[in-house]
Parts: C-alpha cells; sequence; structure tokens
C-alpha cells in the first residue's frame, strides 16, 4: 500500500513505525504537520491507500478524514481521549497502560478503534515510556491495524461499556496538576511529577529563587534536608530534599519572559546561585562501572543521549579505569533510552562560542574513539539497548562487537544537523563494515536503519531481544563467551589493527575528518549553526525534507521513487 504519515515531527516513533511498515513492502511517505492547506495539498499529490498520523497534535481537517480511512496512534488505553494521555498515565501512577489505533472523526480520539496493545508501566520518564513500551506497542498496535485494513477489515466503536475499555477523556495537563509541594511531597510523588513531565513541557518550579522547569529526576536514599532544600550538587546535576529523602534533578530550563531558553545542565542555569552547596555524590551516577561473571559493563545514562565535552571527558575516565581491571571484555552498554546521539547541541548552543564549543566537543568524542579503538587489552562490546544517532552510532562502530536490541533505530549520519561533515573516525570505521559505496549511501540518504536492516547491511554484527531483559541476557552471554574465546581473539584484534594502521594511520583519518569540520564550525557557510539553533530551540518545520516527502519529489513518478527502506534500494540498484 502506499502510506502516507502526517506527523508534527519525523520523532522516534515515526521513524520506528516508517521502519516497520517499509520492511514490510509498503511505500511510506512523510508529510509534517504544518498547516490544514499544506496536509490538503499533500494528501492530492500522494493520493494515499492510508493514512497514519505516528505523531500528531492537531486535528485532521474533515475534508480528509471523511474522504479516506486516518489512523490515529493514540499513547493510551482503550477509551481513553486527550492530548496528555501519558502524562496522566505516569501522575496517576497507573500499574497497565497501552497503545490505540483509532479512526480518526469529528470527535478527538473518540473514532472507531482498529487495535490496541498494552504493556505494564515501568517506573521511568514519560520520554523512557514513550521509547520503549509505547513504541513496542504501537508497533504491534499498528501493524495490526493495518493489516487489518488492508484485508478489508473495519473497526469497532469505542463501546464504554466493554470490560477492557477502562480509559476516559482526561483535559490537557496544565501546570497546576503536577505542581510539587515541596514540604508535604515525599519522593515517589516528586518523581512521579517531574517523570509525566519529561521531556516536555517539565514541571514548573523555583530553586533557588529561579523560575525553571525540572527534568531528569532519579531518587536518593542517602542524603537528608529541609524538604525543598538544594542540599547537595554533583556532575551538573543538584539533590533537592523532599518530605521523607531526596531527588536528583539533572537538567533545568529557565523560565524567563521573552528569551529563548532551553534544557542545560542544573548547575549550569544556577550558576552562582549554588555557592555554599556542597559537591558530593550520591545513589544516582550517570556513569557507572560494574562486574559480572568477569565482564566489565560501562553505563552511561546521559539525558538525551548527548555527549558534551564534559561528559566525554568522565566517561574516558571511566573506560581508562575499566580496562586496568583485571578482565578480557568490556561492554559499552549506554543507557535505557539512548547509547548516544553525539555532540551535546544545547551546551554548544548556550556556549560563548559556539564555534569553540563544538570543536572541543567533537575532539572529546575523538578522544573517547580512539580510547576504544587503541585498547588491545580487553575486547569491547557496544550494546545498543537505546538508540543512537550521528557521532553516537560510530562511536559505537569502533568497538570490537556491535549489537543492538531489535527495535533499536540508527541514525547513522551528519548531514540533517546543516551538513555536517563528522568526525569520530567515522571515515574509517564505516567503509570497514559496509565499504566504500554503501557507506556513501547510508550517510547520504539520512534515513534511520532499523537494527535488523542494520545487520543485513554490516553496519552492525547482530541484534537481538524484543525487550530490554531479553537484550541483556543475549548480551551477558555474547560477553561471556568473547571472554572465553579472548587469547585467541585479542590475538586477531591486535594484528587487524597494526595492518590498519600501517596502511593508514588513525591520526590520518582524524586530521582529515577535522579539516572537514572546521569548515563547518569556522567557514563561510553557517548551515551547521543555524540548522543547530533550529533543533536546539524546536523551530517549528515549515516544510517537509524531500528525503521523507515522496509525494513532492518532481521529475519521476511517484511509484518509481523507491519507499522500500534501505535493504531493497540497494538489492533493487545493485
Ligand atoms: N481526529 C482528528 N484529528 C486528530 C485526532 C482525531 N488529530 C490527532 C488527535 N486525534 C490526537 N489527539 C488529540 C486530542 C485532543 C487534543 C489534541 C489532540 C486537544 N487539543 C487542545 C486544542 O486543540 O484545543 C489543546 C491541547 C493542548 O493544550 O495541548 O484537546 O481523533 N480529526
Amino acid at each position: 500500500m502506499r502510506i502516507l504519515f502526517l506527523t508534527h515531527s519525523f520523532n522516534s516513533l515515526s521513524q520506528r513505525l516508517y521502519l516497520e511498515l517499509t520492511g514490510r513492502g509498503h511505500e511510506v511517505s512523510v508529510e509534517f504537520d504544518i498547516s490544514d492547506a499544506v496536509t490538503l495539498e499533500a494528501v492530492a499529490m500522494c493520493r494515499p491507500d492510508l493514512i497514519v498520523a505516528p505523531f500528531l497534535k492537531r486535528a485532521i481537517p474533515e475534508e480528509i478524514w471523511r474522504k479516506q480511512v486516518c489512523l490515529i496512534v493514540h499513547p493510551g488505553i482503550r477509551g481513553d481521549r486527550g492530548p496528555s494521555a501519558l502524562d496522566w498515565a505516569i501522575l496517576n501512577g497507573e500499574q497497565e497502560w497501552g497503545v490505540t489505533v483509532l479512526q480518526a472523526a469529528a470527535e478527538m480520539d473518540a473514532g472507531d478503534i482498529w487495535a490496541s496493545a498494552n504493556f505494564p508501566m515501568r517506573a521511568a520518564s514519560k520520554g523512557s515510556l514513550y521509547r520503549n513500551e509505547v513504541t513496542e506497542a504501537a508497533a504491534v498496535a499498528v501493524l495490526e491495524a493495518v493489516e487489518k485494513f488492508e484485508a478489508g477489515g473495519s473497526p469497532e466503536p469505542l463501546d464504554d461499556a466493554r470490560p477492557d475499555v477502562r480509559g476516559q477523556w482526561r483535559p490537557a495537563m496544565r501546570q497546576e496538576d503536577r505542581a510539587i509541594d515541596w514540604r508535604n511531597d515525599d519522593t515517589a510523588t516528586v518523581l512521579r511529577k517531574i517523570r509525566s513531565a519529561d521531556g516536555f513541557p517539565g514541571v514548573l518550579d523555583e530553586v533557588l529563587g529561579m523560575a525553571c522547569y525540572l527534568y531528569d529526576a532519579h531518587p536518593e536514599d542517602g542524603l537528608r534536608g529541609v524538604p525543598g532544600e538544594v542540599i547537595a550538587r554533583c556532575n551538573g546535576m543538584i539533590c533537592r530534599a523532599t518530605a521523607d529523602g531526596a531527588v536528583w534533578i539533572g537538567h533545568l530550563k529557565k523560565k524567563q519572559e521573552g528569551e529563548p531558553e532551553f534544557k542545560l545542565p542544573a548547575v549550569q542555569v544556577l550558576g552562582e546561585r549554588l555557592a555554599g552547596v556542597a559537591e558530593t555524590g550520591g545513589d544516582w551516577r550517570d556513569i557507572r562501572y560494574e562486574e559480572k561473571n568477569g565482564v566489565g559493563y560501562l553505563h552511561f545514562e546521559l539525558y538525551n543521549g548527548a555527549m558534551g565535552t564534559a561528559q566525554c571527558g568522565r566517561l574516558l575516565q571511566a573506560y581508562q579505569g575499566a580496562i586496568r581491571r583485571d578482565t578480557k571484555v568490556i561492554v559499552l552498554a549506554g543507557g535505557a533510552d539512548f547509547w548516544s546521539n553525539g555532540l551535546d547541541l544545547n551546551l554548544i548552543e548556550a556556549a560563548d562560542s559556539p564555534a569553540d564549543e563544538s570543536w572541543r566537543n567533537i575532539n572529546a568524542m575523538n578522544d573517547l574513539a580512539r580510547a576504544i579503538l587503541a585498547t588491545d587489552s580487553h575486547l569491547i562490546v557496544s550494546a545498543l539497548q537505546g538508540n543512537a544517532g550521528a557521532g553516537g552510532v560510530f562511536l559505537a562502530l569502533a568497538a570490537d562487537r556491535v549489537v543492538a536490541r531489535e527495535g533499536v533505530v540508527l541514525n547513522p549520519h551528519y548531514k540533517a544537523m546543516g551538513n555536517l561533515y563528522g568526525s569520530e573516525y567515522w571515515t574509517y570505521l564505516l567503509p570497514r563494515r559496509v565499504g566504500e559505496e554503501r557507506a556513501g549511501e547510508i550517510t547520504g540518504n539520512r534515513l534511520p536503519v532499523g537494527a535488523r536492516q542494520a545487520k543485513e547491511l554490516g553496519l552492525i554484527d547482530d541484534c537481538f531481544g524484543s525487550d530490554a531483559a531479553g537484550f541483556r541476557c543475549g548480551v551477558e552471554a555474547l560477553a561471556e563467551s568473547l571472554a572465553a574465546d579472548a587469547p585467541a581473539l585479542l590475538a586477531e584484534k591486535r594484528a587487524e589493527r597494526r595492518r590498519d594502521e600501517a596502511e593508514k594511520p588513525l591520526a590520518a583519518y582524524r586530521a582529515e575528518e577535522l579539516a572537514q569540520m572546521k569548515r563547518n564550525f569556522y567557514g563561510f557557510d553557517p548551515s551547521y549553526h543555524v540548522a543547530r539553533y533550529n533543533f536546539v530551540h524546536k523551530v517549528p518545520h515549515s516544510r517537509t525534507p524531500r528525503h521523507l516527502a515522496l509525494h513532492r519529489r518532481i521529475g519521476s513518478p511517484y511509484k518509481k521513487q523507491f519507499s522500500h527502506g534501505l535493504t531493497q534500494i540497494y538489492t533493487d540498484y545493485q
């Protein structure tokens, strides 16, 4: 079928559904929700068999849903309606939640139901639930709905009398609904409130006299203080006492009328106001090392997967500590939501000289990649439980083995960020795995690549695990089997590195890439700075990029344009 995605943006859920549908042979074209007129034009140009709205905030115009089926992906259980579905589920402490695929109609989210899938809730932020449980359930429910539609099936009307229809209409959540009462709220309550609004819009609060939104919260058991007071700081985070304990808060967004603001490490936002607050470690560590059955695991749970200069430095230090241990295998486990997305564009945007900070950040990323590549004492496994993008993907490729959870989405390209050339030794790492030709296609076409497709392309070695627990199991088995064969594998690894170094030194790849990056950061063309500004400040899209909006490409007829996803493109063209 020809499917048109109508979506606010090409977010991680849209990308996952795009990969699932193109992987099953459907043609998927994408149009961002810019205005009703633009949407009508897109539908006329595309003439889709089916419209799917993976992430849509506004109403689909009646002219469209009257004439053809539009499937809305709603992050709520059957019967749940309204724009703050997940927010309410988290704040209300629901034990089970779900995704419903319903047909667009006049009344928002009240149309007939094509499919739904439920999941047990987890104590995590809205963004984390969205990227994991919601995305998996949405993949199941959308595929079921699309198959049903293709087979000529029909949806069921919403029936409040059914026992599995437990949902109800809930309005948009307001700041008052989740405002924190620091004197009385216990840690669990504070966490639910902050998590219900994380990544967007954040809980509005006041910290040391500054109005700001809170994000990135984690429980602390050991530290105590007067409820509401900031009692410690650590690696950019602040610790604030609750009625029965404390919470770490990693990121803040200053609220200031008329001034553009974006999320930054809490300590950076508060600055001088933190004078006198002691640097003290606690329960929550964004970078954490553990050993199990003779294998070292390095976890790095960095907010939004962003690796700023300081984070890269701390991670490098932790890595150097890990390879001094008497183990043979190190697993780079990343975080639950992201493995890495490379440069921290928010920190760069906030710097006095974004160009200088970009330069420092890319060099810190490169130092980390080089340390991984140069390790001859250990076998290194990159285990991607969460998504990776841009430099984060290539950093992962610096390891000896790269594996991903089945549902992971990779964006192994830099171009979308104002035509960045990229570094992280990608000019060495990518062709080594996929060959020159495919390397050019992967970096050039700016499309997401699913874990299975990545394995077919040779970009990664393997993918397994339908959920986090299954993936962890598989990673442990792999790491332990590598440890058993370590002497032979390490000898091979050293020989290969020596051969490659003799052919072309790593330093040469780095120098060539950085020469290009220097032009991106300091050169005449400001594209990277403009794209970064738009990204950090969330400037609304004004058009859909042509690589996604197939129906807007001129020249060849729509059908020939492509849309089966990378793997088929490659086989078609080879
Ligand atoms: N039918 C049609 N279009 C749709 C849906 C539909 N577009 C997507 C939509 N479902 C997703 N669900 C909602 C439900 C309610 C609201 C928005 C999207 C809503 N919006 C408030 C408004 O428009 O005034 C603003 C809410 C806010 O502050 O965010 O209530 O089923 N045709």
